[in-house]
């Protein structure tokens, strides 16, 4: 006969789940070097790191009564469609396009809700089956080391950029969790580390974001600058931003084990076309209620408007594509001190190039006759200079 546990991964599989391992309810054990990551301010801005910093020292703060942590992982890997239509109902623009690039995990639905909704059936099997269980599902926000869970239930070691790598699947999954009252016989922790004398993710990443293997200094990393950050990008980091509106994979494309993963089948992971060659004229037009019904069920909404609009000024500036021109032009009068100032930047970058001089000096000298925030003012007259 079966036993529980091995239902449970059955049901687990059922439900969509491509990892599924069992972890005691312990406290961390990487909570030292999450705790040493936060003093030495690695976490930037996220202030919601910081205060909830206690409450992961031990997964009873997220459920009194918890005895076991089920760990599920989804692979979400889509084939790579920089520039090349990848869905058939996507169309060619008839007016000229400039792309960037979405990273991968973004280019579909949002994964929270799917996680925990495939998570809360789950719980609902397993109450089923068990009297007076309960439990409370897990998806980023909770106060949870998450991969620190993941690798006590076996699902993979930590690599050298941080991701929690698997054998087969790679570092193309998310992780959810699932706290029970249940006591649930434990896989084995995953011990060994397969990263070798590689070093590969820590020499590719653009901004220098590794201060040493295993430890990611936010405030360099391109996914926090694109996603988490409210403020300007700091200004020597910009042209390493390089074509990322949201995100980045760089250190994840590089790895020897992302090389054979499968591409995802789930259909509520497809990409859509929209994000998958993100149209940077476009974005750059959208009116806050238009940004709203764009991106709505999307990752994309994090930054806000204001923060995603800011990233594509960005990597328009990087690209000093001509047909953007006309669009930073206007965008230079945006409702959003964050974008006008990106915007300033942006033009400053044409500027250098010798991408008609003229006609954007003349729009930065009329928007600072009337700017009266600070930092734009600054970005524009540097633009100038
Ligand atoms: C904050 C956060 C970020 C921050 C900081 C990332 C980071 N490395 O910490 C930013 C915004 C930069 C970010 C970026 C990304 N994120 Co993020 N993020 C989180 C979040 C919410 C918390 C992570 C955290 O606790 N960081 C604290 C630091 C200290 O943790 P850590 O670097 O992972 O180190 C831990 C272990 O490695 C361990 N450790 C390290 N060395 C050693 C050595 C020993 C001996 C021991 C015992 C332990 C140990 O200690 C730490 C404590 O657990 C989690 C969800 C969650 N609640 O856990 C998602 C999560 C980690 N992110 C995820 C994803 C997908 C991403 C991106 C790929 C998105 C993208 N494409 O842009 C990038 C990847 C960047 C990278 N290389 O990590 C996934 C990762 C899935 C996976 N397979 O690993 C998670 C789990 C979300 C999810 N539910 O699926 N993220
Ligand atoms: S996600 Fe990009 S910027 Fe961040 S650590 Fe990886 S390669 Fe560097
Ligand atoms: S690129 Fe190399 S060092 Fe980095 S996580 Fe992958 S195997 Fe480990």
């Amino acid at each position: 006969m079966r036993s529980l546990e091995e239902l449970l991964k059955a049901e687990a599989r059922r439900l969509g789940f491509d990892l599924v391992g069992i972890a005691p309810a312990v406290p961390p054990p990487g909570f030292p070097r999450f705790d040493q990551w936060l003093s030495r301010g690695q976490a930037g801005d996220m202030a919601y790191m910081e205060k909830h910093r206690d409450a992961r020292a031990d997964p009873k703060s997220v459920l009194a009564d918890v005895q076991s942590v089920i760990v599920v992982g989804l692979n979400y890997y889509v084939a790579d469609a920089h520039g090349v239509p990848i869905h058939p109902a996507n169309e060619t623009p008839a007016r000229p396009s400039v792309t960037g690039r979405v990273s991968r995990y973004a280019r579909m639905r949002d994964y929270h809700d799917l996680l925990r909704q495939r998570l809360k059936r789950l719980l609902d099997w397993l109450q089923e089956r068990v009297p007076d269980c309960h439990g409370r599902v897990v998806v980023d926000t909770a106060p949870l080391l998450e991969r620190d869970y993941a690798r006590l239930a076996g699902l993979g070691w930590f690599g050298k950029n941080t991701m929690l790598l698997n054998k087969y699947w790679g570092s193309w999954f998310f992780l959810g969790e699932l706290l029970v009252n249940v006591p649930l016989h434990p896989d084995p922790p995953h011990e060994a580390s397969h990263c070798g004398t590689c070093t590969a993710c820590l020499e590719a990443c653009p901004t220098g974001a590794f201060p040493e293997p295993r430890v990611l200094d936010a405030r360099r990393c391109i996914s926090y600058l694109t996603i988490e950050l409210r403020k300007p990008i700091p200004r020597e980091l910009r042209e390493q931003i390089g074509d990322w509106v949201f995100g980045c994979d760089i250190c994840q494309d590089v790895c020897p084990w992302n090389r054979k993963v499968p591409v995802t089948t789930d259909p509520e992971l497809q990409p859509w076309p929209m994000l998958a060659t993100p149209d940077l004229i476009a974005w750059l037009e959208l009116s806050p209620s238009r940004f709203r019904e764009v991106f709505r069920g999307t990752p994309l909404t994090r930054p806000r408007r204001a923060g995603l609009l800011r990233n594509v000024a960005i990597v328009l500036g990087n690209r000093r594509d001509p047909a953007a021109l006309p669009v930073l032009l206007r965008a230079l009068n945006d409702e959003e001190p964050l974008v006008r100032g990106a915007v300033a930047w942006a033009l400053g970058r044409y500027l250098h190039e010798n991408i008609q001089p003229d006609s954007i000096r003349q729009a930065l000298h009329a928007r600072l006759v009337v700017e009266e925030d600070g930092p734009v003012r600054e970005e524009i007259v540097q633009a100038l200079s």
